[in-house]
């Protein structure tokens, strides 16, 4: 059994049963960032041939907010899938999860495909039909939340859920990067934050996900969702609470722990 094929057996096995497991490099400290993004090319192909379908990427750890909840200071990416579409506002049955966690990001309508080197945030605006605010559900299968950035991206970046928000706005109408966020828990605020959080822009980490991609010979293409990454810390998400980011220019986005 080679390396990429145990981690994404544990890892598969882990998110089936909801039960949390030890760090991957607890047992396996020789595993790269390189191996790490095989394991994840190996679940998103059995998800695919489960009848799964990629409709896009996620950036993580591209804020200060993020960095430091998480003791990880790299940004990573990686997949989103079509069964992990949330309603806003609906509940979200939470027992089918190990230790749900709640962000929100801006999240970019990609109309041209987009493949490093070079990308810059002009790049990136120029082949954006759109933007939206979103909430990311993430679920780490590491207990505790504790991890590498090389066990973060083998789990797909801890991805669960992800909800839209209600409006898709042109990029150029828009500075991203001043766009506000109130996060609140059950009407209490919690967080706040600005796009800029992103690395400096949201467009920025979206670039930045295209040199990576590009440089691994794969691409952002037309017509994905890009989560460009949690602008302020995560906060958990239990039965019978209710989580609103509400943003500037993009409306607010909700969802119910049930
Ligand atoms: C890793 C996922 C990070 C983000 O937006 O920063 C992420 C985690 O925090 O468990 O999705
Ligand atoms: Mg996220």
């Amino acid at each position: 059994v080679t390396l990429t094929t145990e981690c994404a057996d544990l890892l598969e096995a882990t998110r089936r049963h909801s039960l949390a497991i030890a760090p991957l490099t607890e047992a396996r400290p020789e595993l790269t960032l390189a191996d790490a993004y095989a394991v994840q090319d190996e679940l998103t192909a059995r998800r695919e041939a489960a009848g799964d379908r990629v409709i896009g990427a996620k950036l993580g750890l591209t804020s200060v907010a993020k960095q430091a909840q998480m003791g990880v200071a790299d940004p990573v990416y990686g997949r989103l899938f079509a069964s992990t579409l949330h309603a806003a506002g609906s509940p979200l049955a939470i027992g089918r999860l190990i230790h749900p966690r709640v962000e929100p990001e801006i999240v970019f309508a990609m109309g041209e495909r987009l493949a490093g080197p070079g990308v810059t945030t002009a790049d990136v605006l120029r082949a954006t039909t759109a933007v939206c605010c979103g909430l990311e559900v993430i679920d780490s299968r590491f207990a505790d939340y504790s991890f590498t950035a090389a066990d973060v991206v083998a789990d797909n970046t801890s991805e669960a859920k992800v909800v839209l928000g209600p409006r898709m706005v042109p990029p150029a109408q828009l500075d991203l990067s001043l766009v506000g966020v109130l996060l609140e828990v059950d009407g209490e605020l919690v967080a706040t934050a600005a796009g800029a959080a992103t690395l400096g822009h949201p467009a920025e980490a979206v670039a930045a996900l295209a040199n990576w991609l590009g440089a691994r010979g794969q691409a952002i293409e037309a017509g994905w969702l890009v989560f460009s990454g949690g602008l302020t810390a995560a906060v958990p998400l239990v039965a019978g609470s209710h989580v609103t980011a509400t943003f500037g220019h993009l409306g607010s986005v909700d969802v119910r722990g049930s």
